[in-house]
């Protein structure tokens, strides 16, 4: 059984890293596998959050997965704090992890930055707890952008060392699935740095809610370089700002990156960037105008949650009873 499990955090805005690197391709997975996709709320604590906004970004990240084309029948869509055993699970696995594997990770280490004495403690063990949230489904599989390999890899030694300390293969060993030609986004106004939701400049990103005018208006606006485009990927090469708005293209066209550099072999910029707004209205205007459908009934949104929380939970249910029942914790009803 190959079973996927996947899921956006819902501090602030999504945005089209989040769309191209993961969202868009869920949608093509879900015909093939047997999808979970969750918004992990629980994640979304490790930064500081108002209440309001955050229950609203809770609808709203469910309202995106819903307008790109997840089907909430057909997969289970849920909000990660519908089901309690996320948490106990992390526990579980947390007393199973070496601190050493947890220093290695640089998430931690660029969010925490300068601040790594004040960091929280669910920052730091950001990467168990999502460890728990693929495990507690015995997920086979994981469709994340790059940025998220490390914490895979993470979930995958966990899985691994829980099964050969009580000599068990209770846990399957996750695939990462990073796909796609945009596996990293990065910012429009710095090509080394992912684009970010918590990036202090809006600028930096294209938000999934962005109408037509603000998208065209952040795309001419993206750094670039002085020179025209070059007519093959490898001239791309240390020209990342020009490197990400090609990819950005090429994602959204659905060409690969060399037709896209051949296509604009010696253009400028300012022509590369007006066809760039049109493929990128093309492609997000619908799925904006869908959100914004979907968010003017939020009783509706709380019942398909609520409903997908219920199956997740069950599932969750069955699976936490067997790792209790593996490492001797007594349950109700369960036998000796
Ligand atoms: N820039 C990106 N390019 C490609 N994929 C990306 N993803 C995120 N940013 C990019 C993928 O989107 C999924 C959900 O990410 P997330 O919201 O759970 O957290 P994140 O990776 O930490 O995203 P942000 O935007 O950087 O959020 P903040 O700033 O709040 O921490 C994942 O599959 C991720 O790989």
């Amino acid at each position: 059984m190959n079973r996927i499990f996947s899921g956006m955090q819902p501090t602030r805005q999504l945005h089209l890293g989040n769309y191209l690197g993961a969202l868009r391709n869920w949608v093509a997975l879900q015909d093939r596998y047997e999808c979970i996709f969750c918004v992990v709320d629980l994640h979304a604590l490790t930064q500081n959050q108002e209440p309001e906004v955050l229950r609203n970004n809770i609808r709203e990240v469910a309202a995106a997965y819903m307008a790109a084309g997840i089907d909430p029948e057909r997969n289970i869509l849920f909000n990660q704090s519908y089901v309690p055993q996320h948490s106990e699970l992390s526990w579980i696995l947390s007393c199973h992890t070496p601190i050493g594997w947890l220093n290695r990770m640089t998430q931690f280490k660029e969010k925490a930055g300068k601040q790594r004495e004040m960091a929280n403690l669910g920052l730091y063990a950001y990467p168990v707890l999502m460890a728990a949230d693929i495990l507690l489904y015995k997920a086979t599989h994981v469709p994340v952008g790059e940025d998220q390999k490390q914490h895979l890899e993470l979930a995958r030694d966990i899985a691994g060392a829980f099964n050969r300390h009580y000599g068990v293969d209770l846990f399957p060993l996750p695939e990462p699935q990073i796909l796609g030609e945009a596996t990293r986004v990065m910012s429009l106004r710095d090509g080394t740095k992912k684009m970010s939701k918590s990036d202090e400049s809006e600028y930096s990103r294209i938000n999934m809610t962005d109408d037509a005018d603000t998208i065209a208006q952040k795309i001419r606006k993206a750094k670039t370089d002085p020179e025209p485009l070059p007519g093959t990927v490898e001239d791309l090469e240390k020209r990342p700002e020009a490197d990400n708005l090609v990819t950005i293209y090429a994602a959204l066209s659905g060409e690969s990156r060399a037709a896209t550099v051949e296509r604009f072999a010696g253009a400028r910029f300012s022509d590369f960037k007006s066809s760039l707004v049109d493929v990128a209205v093309e492609t997000l205007a619908p799925i904006t105008a869908r959100m914004n459908a979907l968010m003017a009934d939020k009783g509706e949104i709380d019942r398909l949650l609520r409903a997908g929380g219920e199956r997740a939970a069950a599932m969750a249910e069955t699976h936490l009873a067997e790792v209790k029942d593996v490492i001797g914790l007594l349950r109700p009803g369960a036998g000796s």
